[in-house]
C-alpha cells in the first residue's frame, strides 16, 4: 500500500521514553492533532496535511528509509544500528531534538578497580546494540564476543552470561543497581527529526 502523497506521514514512537515530548514538540509547533486513542496507530492533523502513525522505535528506521513515512522522530542510536546493519543510510537527518540524550556505554563490575579498553580483548559483551559495539571495537583493534540480547542486558553479568555490557545509560542508576559502573562512551545519543532521502513518486 503506498501512502497519500497529497499528504505527510510522520513516524512517531507509540509509547516508551520519546513517545510523549514527540507529540509535545508537534504541538508547540501549532499542529492540532486529532487525540489518538491508546490503541489507535493513527491520528491526523486536522489544520495542515500531516498523518501520524505510531510505532515501536525500532521501526522508525524502516518506515523512513522505505519512504512510507517522510519524516519520524527517533534516537540518534536506533538509527545508527539500523545504518549500520543495512550498510547503508536512506534517511537524513533534518534537527535535533534536544530531548531522549542517552549514551551507549560499556559497563563492567563495579569491584573493577581498574580498566582499559584493551581488557576486553578476548570477553564476553551483551548488548542490544551489536553494530555500534562491533564498530567501536574494530576501530581500537579490539576482538572480542559480542552477545546480543534484546531487554535486560544489566542482568548479564549476575547471570555469567558476560562479563561486560554495552547499554544506554542517562541517569546511571540502573547501572548503579545492578553493581555495575560505566568505562567507556561507545556513542551519544537525542532524539532526532528524520526525513527519507529515498525519492518519493508522486
Ligand atoms: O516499545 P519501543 O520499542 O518503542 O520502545 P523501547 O523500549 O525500545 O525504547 P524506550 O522507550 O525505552 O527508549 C526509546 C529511546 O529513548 C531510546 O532508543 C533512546 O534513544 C532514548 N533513551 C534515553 C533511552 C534512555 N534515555 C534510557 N535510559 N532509552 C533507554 N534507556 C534505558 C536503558 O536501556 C537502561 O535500561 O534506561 C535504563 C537506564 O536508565 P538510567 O537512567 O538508569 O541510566
Ligand atoms: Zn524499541
Amino acid at each position: 500500500m503506498s501512502p497519500d502523497r497529497s499528504r505527510l506521514h510522520i513516524a512517531l514512537q507509540k509509547s516508551g521514553r520519546l513517545a510523549d515530548q514527540s507529540r509535545q514538540l508537534l504541538k508547540a509547533a501549532g499542529l492540532k492533532l486529532s487525540e489518538a486513542g491508546k490503541n489507535h496507530l493513527t491520528a491526523r492533523a486536522e489544520n495542515f496535511p500531516l498523518d501520524l502513525m505510531f510505532v515501536r522505535d525500532d521501526d522508525i528506521p524502516t518506515f523512513v528509509a522505505d519512504g512510507v513515512c517522510e519524516l519520524g522522530i527517533v534516537g540518534q542510536n536506533v538509527l545508527e544500528e539500523y545504518a549500520l546493519g543495512q550498510q547503508g543510510r536512506r534517511f537524513e537527518e533534518v534537527a535535533r531534538l534536544g530531548f531522549g540524550r542517552c549514551s551507549l556505554k560499556i559497563a563492567a563490575p563495579d569491584s573493577l578497580n581498574f580498566f582499559n579498553v584493551a581488557m576486553l580483548a578476548g570477553q564476553r559483551i551483551a548488548t542490544s546494540y551489536p553494530h555500534l559495539l562491533e564498530r567501536f571495537l574494530a576501530e581500537r583493534g579490539i576482538s572480542a564476543e559480542i552477545v546480543t540480547m534484546r531487554g535486560a542486558v544489566e542482568l548479564a553479568p549476575r547471570l555469567g552470561i558476560a562479563r561486560f555490557i554495552c547499554d544506554l545509560v542517562s541517569t546511571g542508576a540502573t547501572l548503579e543497581a545492578n553493581g555495575l559502573a560505566p568505562v567507556a562512551d561507545v556513542f551519544d545519543s537525542e532524539a532526532v527529526l528524520v526525513r527519507t532521502s529515498k525519492p518519493i513518486d508522486a
